[in-house]
């Protein structure tokens, strides 16, 4: 059986989503994994763009975007109200990761406000999980941010120990000790041309 093409980085929080989905929903492809500062040719061909993750179906269609990778894994999408939350985990809540991760590249505010600016997210989160996003067990939204807040987390891990959010801290914690974020987080050699893939998950 053809299987679909992955084009994937195993730390980016995009590739993460794509790959937990894929994995969750019992999908399987095969992983060309990616180094950022040399992208492969094959890649750069089908999608100028230039991020991961991207997928490329035996019939050529390609997917660009790690949200619509969750869709086709899962086929289906999400409910307004998780759309409109996974769209401010990809904006504004980025945004704010981004740069209280890197606060010396972005100087004109403290790292401190950059961290309240992601807080706000957190506490969303805070007052929606029970234990989850999607209720009893983890699944399509819940793999769609928990990566990102899984980076924001790690920025400081002594203050996320202590900061007033014990759900998402617990949410997070399932989530890392869990089967399936060590299977997503496996590692690949960067694939080369002409290197038969393995097969993910
Ligand atoms: N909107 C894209 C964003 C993907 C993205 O920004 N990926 C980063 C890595 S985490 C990337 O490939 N950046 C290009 C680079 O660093 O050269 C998606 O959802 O797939």
């Amino acid at each position: 059986m053809l299987q679909p093409i992955l084009y994937s980085f195993r730390r980016c929080p995009y590739a993460m989503r794509a790959r937990l989905a894929i994995a969750d929903a019992g999908q399987s492809v095969l992983l060309r994994e990616v180094v950022l500062r040399s992208k492969p040719a094959e890649m750069l061909e089908v999608s100028p763009k230039g991020t991961v993750p991207v997928m490329v179906m035996p019939d050529g269609v390609v997917i660009e975007q790690s949200f619509e990778i969750m869709e086709w894994a899962y086929e289906e999408s999400l409910d307004e109200t998780s759309l409109a939350l996974v769209a401010r985990n990809d904006g504004p809540f980025k945004q704010a990761l981004d740069r209280y991760k890197y606060a010396d590249r972005y100087p004109e505010f403290s790292q401190q406000h950059y961290r309240e600016q992601g807080e706000e997210f957190l506490a969303e989160l805070e007052g929606l999980l029970s234990p989850n996003l999607s209720g009893a067990d983890m699944g399509f939204v819940d793999y769609a941010i928990v990566p990102f807040v899984r980076q924001f987390a790690g920025v400081d891990e002594d203050w996320f120990a202590s900061a007033p959010y014990p759900r998402v801290r617990d949410w997070l914690t399932r989530f890392v000790n869990s089967e399936l974020f060590e299977t997503v987080m496996g590692k690949y050699p960067q694939w080369l041309a002409g290197d038969r893939e393995p097969i993910f998950p």
